[in-house]
């Protein structure tokens, strides 16, 4: 048998993290032979409710399950912790201004940041805004390597892929190499020109820019509002799914016909952007036109914003 491996989720007992938390004791994110250590942490408020998800995590009887840290504390919760999903983060709360959502969650992430300066653990940023909850982070964690952090933009690609499909009239399998640049935001730029189905470009099979241009990326961007309205809450269990499969992207070798989006931390910029990763490298060399192009400055220039917002926490 191998060692355990120690996987925390903050924000636990969330819609996300209740959608999270069993898929990865199951052994479905790092494999049926492996076994895990849960480590939880939750507001001090939320403690109770998470005492809920570990009572379902002991009645689902996982044999993988070794064990469940849990509590209040990151210092205590992310104790030899080896991967971290950061869910938890504060909701924008009625008549908040968006700087104000920035400068609560940086608070967070400061101290998250800081219980997590250690080399070799992997973390993936979910909780909102995530690209500049990670750079947040990044910079209190000053012995952690930045490519040890990314922010989540799985979903994203996700959910492009989902809509080239149905639009080609293929199954999901079909569609590879979707690159989501920029920020997780409503400016992100889901990237058509790269994206193949069944092979062929994208553009080729759809022959339609116009659609491309407007429904492709309105569709992906407006997802998340859509789903609210729908459902009245947000989008939990593809969330869930997204972070398993971006920790799964993250140690598992890339389909060689294939690429994945993650939120990275790019030198030149200073800041945690998405880009298209192959075996953990940023794809070189991949040209859009210039519609595209142009939103890519539109995207860095709201992440800067953002940036400037969280500069003190910096
Ligand atoms: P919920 O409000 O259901 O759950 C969040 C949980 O985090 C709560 O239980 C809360 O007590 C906890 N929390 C807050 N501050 C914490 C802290 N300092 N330490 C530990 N726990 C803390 O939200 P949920 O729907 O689960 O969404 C969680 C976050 O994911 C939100 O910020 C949301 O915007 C973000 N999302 C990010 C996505 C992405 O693609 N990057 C997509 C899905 C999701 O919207």
């Amino acid at each position: 048998m191998k060692e355990p491996v120690r996987v925390a989720v903050t924000g636990a007992a969330g819609q996300i993290g209740y959608s999270l938390v069993y898929r990865i004791a199951s052994g479905q994110m790092l494999g049926y032979d492996v076994p895990i250590i849960l480590h939880l942490l939750e507001v001090e408020g939320a403690l109770n409710s998470l005492k809920g998800v570990e009572m379902e995590l002991d009645d689902c009887a996982f044999p993988l399950l070794h064990g469940v840290v849990s509590g209040s504390d990151p210092n205590k919760v992310f104790d030899g912790v080896d991967v971290a999903i950061l869910v938890g983060a504060k909701p924008r709360g009625k008549g908040m201004e968006r700087k104000d959502l920035l400068q609560d969650n940086a608070k967070i992430f400061v101290s998250q940041g800081k219980a997590l300066n250690r080399k070799g653990v992997k973390i993936l940023v979910v909780g909102n805004p995530a690209n500049t909850n990670a750079l947040v982070l990044s910079k209190n964690a000053k012995d952690l390597p930045k490519e040890n952090i990314r922010s989540m933009m799985r979903l994203d690609q996700n959910r492009a892929i989902a809509v080239l499909a149905k639009k080609a009239n293929v199954l999901t399998k079909e569609v590879k190499r979707v690159a989501i640049y920029g920020n997780h935001s409503t400016t992100m730029v889901p990237d058509y020109c790269n994206a193949t189905i069944s092979g062929r470009k994208a553009i080729d099979v759809i022959k339609d820019k116009e659609w491309l241009e407007k429904d492709f990326i309105d569709t992906v961007k407006n997802r998340g509002a859509q789903i609210i309205e729908a459902r009245g809450l947000s989008s939990a269990a593809s969330a869930a799914n997204s972070a398993i499969q971006s920790i799964q992207d993250w140690v598992l070798k890339t389909p060689k016909d294939d690429f994945f989006s993650a939120g990275v931390y790019m030198p030149e910029k200073d800041l945690f952007y998405s880009q298209a990763l192959f075996d953990q490298k940023i794809v070189a060399d991949l040209k859009v036109d210039e519609f595209l192009e142009e939103k890519m400055k539109a995207t860095e220039k709201e992440l800067i914003e953002e940036r400037d917002a969280v500069r003190i926490y910096l």
